[in-house]
């Protein structure tokens, strides 16, 4: 099965090598694993570091984006590459070692055990957030109360970027009418997929803090989920989330 593991980059020189090195060491059975790095021009010459690595690995791949930049649009055309190489699963997931390679067969044998998307979620009896500063931890929290209330997620970590999806996922939820250009993706994915009746499944995953590197993330960034979160509930209300309002509405709980 071919899976291709999206990992968006911003200024990831010091992560994106060990981590691509990581995710292509890992042995899943049936799956041939693909790394697709998709980076916004770093300044820091990430997206020549996988450059290289492509040129020696036909299993590494760069999709370098020059224009836009933004976590979210990263995710989306990271998602079309995807799809239009072929790939049955797709794996996204943070390239800072936050989410750990290692947990990614874990991710790929839920999709196996039947779900259709399958999250790492901190939250779930196994999980795990200890490693990060208790204010960090505190704003988690609070923006996952606000997010499952307001897109009614069932889910006890909606803030999790570490996902696997079944191909049929990302064909189905309309990925050209996303209105997520930064970091709200994650929950623009969730609410999508769970609007269209998918299986979500929560899978334990111990989340650590970024060792290396500068976080991309800021008050400004936070806001801007958030307002993009109520969005999406006001675009659901007016019936206008999909071209065709989805077929069957989820009752089913992750
Ligand atoms: N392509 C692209 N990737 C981005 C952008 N912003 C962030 N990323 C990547 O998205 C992932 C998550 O960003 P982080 O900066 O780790 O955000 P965070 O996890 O909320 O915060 P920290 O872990 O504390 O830094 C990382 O792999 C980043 O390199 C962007 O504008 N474009
Ligand atoms: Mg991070």
């Amino acid at each position: 099965m071919k899976t291709v593991v999206v990992v968006p980059t911003y200024n990831e020189a010091l992560n994106v090598q060990p981590l691509t090195e990581a995710l292509l060491a890992l042995q899943v059975p049936d799956h041939e694993i693909h790394v697709l790095v998709v980076d916004d021009h770093s300044p820091d010459g990430t997206w020549q570091i996988v450059e290289k690595m492509a040129q020696s690995n036909p299993h590494v791949h760069l999709l370098h984006r020059t224009t836009n930049r933004g976590r979210g649009l990263a995710g989306i055309e990271g998602f079309k590459w995807a799809l239009k190489a072929g790939a049955d699963r797709v794996v996204e997931m943070d390239a800072d070692f936050s989410h750990h390679p290692k947990f990614v067969p874990d991710l790929l044998a839920a999709l196996q055990a039947g779900a259709d998307v399958a999250s790492g979620s901190r939250f779930v009896n196994g999980g795990s957030d200890e490693d990060r500063g208790a204010s960090r931890q505190i704003i988690t929290k609070m923006a996952g109360i606000y997010i499952r209330v307001l897109l009614d997620l069932p889910l006890k970590d909606a803030s999790s970027g570490f996902r696997a999806y079944k191909r049929h996922v990302l064909e189905a939820i309309e990925l050209d009418r996303f209105i997520s250009t930064g970091p709200s993706i994650v929950q623009e994915v969730f609410f999508r997929s769970r609007q269209k009746g998918f299986i979500i499944k929560e899978v334990p995953i111990s989340f650590l803090d970024r060792k290396l590197g500068e976080t991309k993330l800021n008050v400004k960034t936070l806001f801007k989920v958030l307002g993009t979160v109520f969005q999406l509930r006001v675009l659901q209300i007016k019936g206008e989330l999909f071209q065709n309002e989805p077929s069957r509405k989820s009752t089913q709980r992750a």
